[in-house]
C-alpha cells in the first residue's frame, strides 16, 4: 500500500517518463493509436530464455505465433492435430493480457502434403479439398474460439505480379479457395476478425490484387475485416511513397490495415520477397556486418525505421496493429534467409535482448501523434 502510495506521488510530480519509474514501452506510447505486437516462437513461450519471454510480456500488447499455428505444425496428418504449443501460446498471451493473433490457416508453404493428397496417391478432387479445408478452420479456430481475436485466414495467395500464386489450393479449387476459407472460418467463430495476409503488399500491381479480392469478398457477402501487410522491408525498398500509396488504396477498400511482420533487414539482399523457398549462396560481401554495423548504416537503419513507424501512426485510424516478426536480432529468420548463415539487425532488440537506441525515438514520435 506505502509503496503504491510513493509510486502515485511520484507520477503526479514527474509524470510516468521519470527515470525513477519504470521506462514506458512501445505497447503503451502506441495504446489507442494501434496494437503493437509481437511474432514468438516456443522458446520463449515455454520461458526456456526467462529474459526474452519476461521482455516479450512486458513490452507488447499483442502476440503471433511464428510457427506453431500453421497448418504443418499444429495438423501434421490428416487425422492428427498437434495443439500442445499453441494451447501454451494462447495460454501465455492471456496471462499477460496480450491480444493474440492466429497465423495462419491457409497457406501453400508450411502444410503437410498429405493435404493434397488422396488415398489412391493421387492429388485430392476439389470436394475432397474443400472438406479438408472446413475440418482444419473449423478444428483449429473452434479450439481457440472466443480467445484469439483475429486469423489470417489466407496467406499469400498472390505473385508480386498480381497473378494468383499457381499453389495446389488454387490449382485444385481456383480462386474460390480463398471464399471458402472465409467463410468457413466465420462459421467456426462468427466474433473473430478476418484478415488477409501477404508479403510486398507495397507493389502496385499486387495491392491491386488484393483489392480487388476484398471487393469480391465484400460484394458477395464474406467477412474480412483487414488485410496483413506483411512489411518485410530493406534498407532502400520499398519506398515510404509506394507503402503509403498501398495504406490509401486499402483504406479506400474500407478494410483496416495490419502491419503484421515488421522488420527491415540491413543487410545487401539478392532477392525482395518473403517467399521462403528462395535460398541464395553465402558469400562475405553479402554478409558485411559480423562485426559490427558502421555508425552511418546504423544511422540510415534508425532513419528507416522512425520515416516507416511516423507512416503507421500517420495511419493509425486505419492500423489496428503493428507486429515485429521477431524479438531480437538472435532469433529473426532473417540470419537465414535468402542466405543462411549471416548475421541481420532487422528488429528493435539487439543480441543481448537490449532495446535498440531507435526505440526511445519511436515512443517519442508517438507521443507526438
Ligand atoms: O519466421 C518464420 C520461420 O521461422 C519459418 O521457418 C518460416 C517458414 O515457414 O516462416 C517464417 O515466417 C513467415 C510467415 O509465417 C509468413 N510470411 C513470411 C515469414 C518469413 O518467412
Amino acid at each position: 500500500m506505502r509503496i503504491k502510495t510513493i509510486v502515485a506521488a511520484i507520477t503526479i510530480i514527474y509524470g510516468t517518463t521519470s527515470p525513477i519509474m519504470a521506462q514506458k514501452t512501445l505497447a503503451e506510447a502506441t495504446r489507442g493509436k494501434f496494437l503493437f505486437g509481437v511474432a514468438v516462437n516456443m522458446q520463449q513461450v515455454k520461458g526456456v530464455n526467462p529474459i526474452e519471454s519476461d521482455l516479450v510480456a512486458k513490452e507488447f500488447s499483442a502476440i503471433v505465433a511464428e510457427n506453431c499455428m500453421k497448418p504443418q505444425p499444429i495438423h501434421p496428418e490428416e487425422n492428427k492435430y498437434f495443439w500442445d504449443d499453441a494451447d501454451k501460446l494462447v495460454a501465455f498471451g492471456e496471462k499477460n493480457k496480450q491480444v493474440v493473433t492466429g497465423h495462419c490457416l491457409m497457406w501453400h508453404s508450411q502444410i503437410g502434403r498429405w493435404f493434397f493428397v488422396g488415398d489412391s496417391g493421387k492429388t485430392v478432387t476439389p470436394e475432397v479439398l474443400k472438406e479438408r479445408m472446413r475440418q482444419h478452420i473449423y478444428e483449429v479456430v473452434g479450439r481457440y474460439k472466443g480467445r484469439v481475436k483475429g486469423w489470417d485466414v489466407v496467406n499469400e495467395a498472390f505473385e508480386d505480379d498480381g497473378t494468383y500464386r499457381k499453389s495446389k489450393f488454387f490449382q485444385i479449387l481456383g480462386k474460390d479457395f480463398i471464399k471458402y476459407a472465409f467463410q468457413f472460418a466465420h462459421e467456426a467463430d462468427p466474433n473473430a476478425e478476418l484478415y488477409y495476409n501477404d508479403y510486398n503488399v507495397e507493389i502496385p500491381a499486387k495491392c491491386d490484387a488484393i483489392v480487388q479480392l476484398v471487393k469480391e469478398l465484400k460484394t458477395a457477402g464474406y467477412r474480412i475485416d483487414a488485410v496483413g501487410s506483411q512489411a518485410h522491408m530493406h534498407m532502400d525498398s520499398p519506398t515510404l511513397d509506394e507503402t503509403e500509396n498501398s495504406f490509401i488504396k486499402l483504406k479506400a477498400a474500407g478494410v483496416k490495415i495490419l502491419i503484421t511482420e515488421w522488420d527491415i533487414s540491413i543487410l545487401p539482399s539478392p532477392y525482395s520477397g518473403a517467399n521462403i523457398s528462395a535460398n541464395f549462396k553465402y558469400s562475405k560481401e553479402m554478409d558485411p556486418y559480423r562485426e559490427l554495423v558502421p555508425d552511418s548504416v546504423q544511422m540510415k537503419w534508425n532513419k528507416r525505421v522512425l520515416d516507416m513507424f511516423g507512416l503507421f501512426l500517420k495511419y493509425h485510424d486505419v492500423i489496428d496493429r503493428v507486429t515485429i516478426w521477431s524479438l531480437t536480432d538472435n532469433v529473426t529468420w532473417l540470419n537465414n534467409f535468402p542466405i543462411r548463415g549471416r548475421k541481420d539487425y532487422p528488429v528493435l532488440f539487439d543480441r543481448n535482448n537490449q532495446r535498440k537506441s531507435v526505440v526511445e525515438d519511436m515512443i517519442k514520435l508517438a507521443k507526438k501523434h
